[in-house]
């Protein structure tokens, strides 16, 4: 095999090994540097940096990372730092932040999409906590037809919402303060009838599976919704309340978004490495 044909192989192995595994398509873990997260890049799958459109005090990028043990069960490491929203000061204060995708998500497309991200929460008085949403809104820095995971104001239940508004009937519970959780979600998008969304809620403890499985599912209809936009956004208000997020992710598979894939990436370099040796040779 002469030079070029080694490497036009090299190539397609190289290809079809990391085409094998599905693609990460989004992921942020926030290392960026600490300090207001407006402005704040890095990562993969985006096409702008992040937009905080919280007046003062801002949404900031603080050290370290949040960490999980289900988050951990399957090899995922955290890296770099986390986010976390302002400070609650005994008044309602709302913040929002929004980062434009590469690929907008089409709720029509007859597609399947994956995502996980780690949230935690300090408070001291549940009755004013307020809450949050986390996931994919159709404007910048809005909930206008926003698919997200809420934490309801007051309340320790996550469920989906859609524009904002939980869906209502698919709740899980068990989001309390000082506890770190990591959230699995999967939305099957279709062109007409009802669309699917899933999520998984894992507390430290606990371990992920192999093979996806669900808390919840919600059969309903989202029409006409192209999610271009990454958002966070909440409400604080119990003095000294606040909320962290890290370690996002989207992908077309659940192990894209709850697996290290390494493995594959390793067999590529590997495969490339082995070339490199032998052009050397
Ligand atoms: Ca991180
Ligand atoms: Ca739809």
């Amino acid at each position: 095999m002469n030079k070029q044909m080694r490497r036009t192989v090299v190539g397609l192995l190289t290809c079809a090994s990391l085409t094998a595994l599905g693609a990460v398509q989004v992921k942020d873990q926030f290392t960026m540097s600490t300090g207001n997260l407006e402005g704040g890049g890095g990562g993969q799958g985006f096409a702008a940096v992040w937009d905080d459109q919280t007046a003062t005090p801002n949404i900031t990028v603080v050290a370290n990372s949040l960490s999980n043990g289900a988050y951990s069960s399957r090899g995922l490491v955290p890296e770099g730092n986390k986010v976390k929203s302002p400070v609650g000061a005994g008044a309602n204060l709302d913040w929002t932040a929004s980062r434009q995708l590469s690929t907008a998500i089409d709720m029509n497309s007859g597609n399947t999409y994956y995502f996980s991200f780690l949230v935690a929460g300090s408070w001291a008085n549940q009755a004013v906590k307020r809450g949050w949403n986390i996931g994919f809104s159709t404007v910048a820095n809005a909930l206008t037809s926003a698919i997200t995971i809420k934490n309801g104001y007051n309340v320790s239940t996550l469920s989906y919402a859609i524009g904002g508004i939980e869906t209502g009937y698919t709740t899980v519970g068990g989001f309390t303060s000082g506890q770190t959780l990591f959230i699995v979600g999967k939305m099957v998008t279709a062109s007409s009838g009802n669309d699917n969304l899933s999520f998984s809620v894992y507390d430290n403890t606990e371990t992920i599976p192999a093979t996806e499985s669900w808390d919840v599912l919600n059969n309903t209809v989202v029409s006409s919704a192209s999610l271009g936009y990454f958002i966070i956004n909440g409400r604080v208000n119990d003095p000294s309340s606040y909320y962290n997020f890290d370690e996002v992710r989207t992908g077309s598979s659940w192990d894209d978004v709850t697996q290290l894939p390494e493995p594959g990436m390793l067999l590529g370099a590997s495969v490339l490495a082995l070339a490199v040796l032998r052009r050397r040779g």
